[in-house]
């Protein structure tokens, strides 16, 4: 690939290399990371507790090393730990939520939802001691103010947001994935740039001691592999 404009080739790789785990430490560690990720749920009910603002921070650095189309790394990562704020938010959201729930919301979608006991309430908003509200940049801005195209946005924040709650679950930290709807009072009410839209608005912390989740269960492995292995290989089901 040539460069067009400045004669440089944009494409200058360089070498990477992997620490080779031996095949003991590759389950052990596997199993642990699963053990881990297993206990995580959608936390509705949290635990004022403080967490360190080190660890939510390592955890979105953690998050902003996710692969993303044309490594644009369309994502923004708003934090929010000023209770008023998150009063503001808190406020905002149920105002939307009580309107689905009431009016909106079809008997189908909330039939769908009964299993998970969620209602128009949202109390984890202010209790919880922070909100990572995430946002995707749908087009990116360049230093004149020109629109630049970005690509695989969604795909982009949504591996992205996987990472976060990957690295929080890891720290011990509780989460909810809450898309309250419509969410366009997040880019308002924390003074976003016109190219960012809210994605995912995220409680972080712990639960209550007396919080409690809904009995759900996970599809079962051979509903959700499939694996096409050549005949004879011992690992083919
Ligand atoms: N946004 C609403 C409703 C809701 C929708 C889905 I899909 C869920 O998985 C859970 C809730 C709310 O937050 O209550």
């Amino acid at each position: 690939m040539t460069g067009l404009h400045s004669g440089v080739d944009p494409y200058q790789p360089e070498p990477y290399r992997l620490e080779r785990l031996d095949a003991d430490e590759q389950q052990r560690r596997i199993a642990a990371f699963l053990a881990t990720m297993t206990q995580r749920r959608s936390v509705r009910q949290f635990s004022a507790a403080p967490v360190p603002f080190s660890i939510i921070e390592a955890a979105v650095c953690a998050a902003a090393l996710a692969p993303s189309g044309a490594n644009q790394q369309p994502w923004t990562f708003v934090v929010v730990s000023d209770p008023a704020l998150k009063q503001q938010m808190r406020d905002a959201a149920e105002a939307e939520e009580r309107e689905n729930y009431q009016r909106r919301m079809s008997q189908e979608w909330k039939d769908a939802l009964a299993p998970l006991g969620t209602d128009w309430h949202k109390p984890h908003i202010t209790t919880a001691p922070y909100v990572i509200v995430v946002f995707e940049q749908y087009y990116g801005l360049a230093a004149d103010g020109a629109r630049v195209k970005h690509y695989y946005v969604r795909e982009s924040v949504g591996i992205a947001v996987g990472m976060l709650l990957a690295a929080l679950t890891h720290a011990g930290l509780a989460t909810l994935t809450h898309t309250p709807s419509p969410m366009g009072f997040l880019g308002e009410l924390l003074g976003r740039p016109p190219n960012e839209r809210p994605f995912l608005l995220i409680p972080v912390g712990y639960p209550a001691p007396d919080a409690t989740v809904p009995t759900i269960a996970k599809k079962p492995l051979d509903q959700v592999l499939v694996h096409h292995a050549a005949s004879g290989d011992p690992a083919s089901r």
